[in-house]
């Protein structure tokens, strides 16, 4: 436990605000400074002496100005993630990867309450944890999404169950390489007892070459045979049991698969019955701004995957995609090669749209990867226009699909 009479919190966000309703719900009391960018850190030397914990919010690195000096004043400097947990009585499910938590973890959540126990989707998902912990006991199995940001500030956080769905680039910017950013997600298991399940997506290079010193650790595979889920066929298997066909998923997409059989290798080990977990798998209405059709006009349909903001998840959808598509790429920059999504290209996309901040690297990129049918315009506005322009040239049903590659900075 850690003493929050006095903390001080970074970051004035959810996290933040869900931080401070935490520490005076204990008792405590706690000042935010909103913004650690600007901060005079002389004005912190006054704020120092006074503080007993530091907590900060996961869009802040853990190594700026402010939380380097709380450590040289001997502080301890926690993510909002662990104080949460230093919380927590329940059951957990913690769900990392690159791409496919919110999905896994919503999922996740749906199934735990098909099974009717009580619980719900926290953490990077949109609902901070520690707004959460206190209204769920130890009868409670809580399905929580982490993120490597929220990883970086951990001391003691660990899971019963925990899943490393896949590791792929971004956020290079925020770790410091490749390197950095599959360190701070391998603090996943870092507390692991022996005891507690580890589910580690086999199919991918850097999650499967993962070999966690502690913990019991089960795979999930869509190309393999393994100790834990995998697809056999067109038959979704766990831990001996069939569980459903692809066919019954509700969403589409190879990644979808791979998404389920990680949401249904943690319900199991997590004591959920094959039963609840069945009706859960299918029964899941999906995730928003996920592959998400939103509107159908004449022969055009409009896909959303706004939440594809990295080159792995873009070749995701560009793959999941059986029909002729246009696709609309780019948004600002975080350092991405997007060669891996030119590459996943099959011929259903006839047309690339790309726009923002990143569209001379994309454009640069797909020239790399011999992609012709591509234009470059500059805002979002005018990439829907060209390509509800090329849809509609095309003359039978088409979708326009914005599974971006990029972060939007709020341009959609
Ligand atoms: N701030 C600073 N210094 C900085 C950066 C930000 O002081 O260098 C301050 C801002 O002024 C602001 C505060 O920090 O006051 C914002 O904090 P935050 O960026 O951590 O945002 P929250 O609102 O607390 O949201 C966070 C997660 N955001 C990030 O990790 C960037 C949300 O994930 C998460 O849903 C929420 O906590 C609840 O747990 C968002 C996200 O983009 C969706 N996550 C990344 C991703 O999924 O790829 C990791
Ligand atoms: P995250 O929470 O990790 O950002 P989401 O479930 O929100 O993941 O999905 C983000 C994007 O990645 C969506 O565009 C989705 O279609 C795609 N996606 C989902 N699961 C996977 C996966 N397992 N591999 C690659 N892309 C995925």
């Amino acid at each position: 436990m850690y003493n929050c009479q006095n903390t001080l919190i970074l970051g004035s966000g959810l996290s933040g605000k869900a931080a401070r309703g935490l520490v005076e719900r204990l008792g405590g009391h706690a000042e935010i400074l909103a913004d650690t960018r600007g901060v005079e850190l002389a004005a912190l030397g006054a704020i120092l002496p006074k503080t007993s914990l530091v907590i900060i919010s996961p869009g802040i690195p853990i190594k700026c100005g402010a939380a380097e000096a709380a450590r040289r004043a001997g502080l301890p400097v926690i993510s909002e993630l662990e104080f949460a947990y230093s919380h927590c009585r329940s059951r957990l499910i913690a769900v990392t990867g690159t791409n496919g938590k919110s999905t896994t973890v919503g999922w996740i959540a749906h199934i735990v309450k098909t099974a009717g126990l009580r619980g719900e989707a926290l953490g990077n998902i949109g609902v901070p944890f520690s707004q959460r912990v206190c209204d769920y006991d130890e009868r409670a199995l809580l399905a929580l999404e982490v993120s490597s940001f929220q990883l970086e500030g951990v001391r003691t956080f660990r899971a019963g169950v925990s899943a490393i769905l896949n590791i792929t680039p971004d956020h290079l910017d925020r770790h410091g390489g490749l390197a950095g950013y599959t360190a701070a997600k391998t603090a996943l298991y870092a507390n692991a007892l022996p005891d507690d399940r580890l589910v580690i997506n086999a199919d991918d290079t850097a999650a499967g070459a993962l070999r966690p010193q502690t913990g019991d650790v089960y795979y999930f595979s869509l190309k393999q045979a393994v100790r834990g889920a995998y697809l056999n066929g067109e038959r979704l298997l766990c831990l001996g049991d069939d569980l459903c066909a692809v066919s019954e998923l509700p969403m589409p997409g190879e990644h979808n698969v791979s998404n389920a059989l990680a949401a249904a290798l943690c319900c199991r080990l997590s004591g959920i019955g094959a039963d609840s977990v069945r009706e859960g798998l299918t029964g899941f209405t999906g995730a928003a701004h996920r592959l998400q059709t939103v509107a159908k006009r004449g022969n055009i349909t409009y896909i959303d995957d706004s939440k594809a903001t990295n080159p792995a998840s873009a070749a995701a959808a560009v793959k999941a995609m059986r029909a002729a598509t246009v696709l609309i790429l780019g948004g600002s920059d975080k350092g991405a090669d997007f060669r891996e999504i030119f590459r996943a290209m099959s011929s259903y996309i006839i047309s690339v749209v790309v726009c923002g901040e990143t569209r001379g690297r994309i454009l640069a990129d797909a020239a790399a990867e011999g992609c012709a049918n591509i234009c470059g315009v500059r805002y979002f506005r005018e990439a829907v226009r060209a390509a509800e322009r090329i849809a509609r040239g095309f003359g039978g049903e088409c979708n326009i699909l914005l599974s971006p590659a990029c972060a939007s900075f709020d341009e959609f």
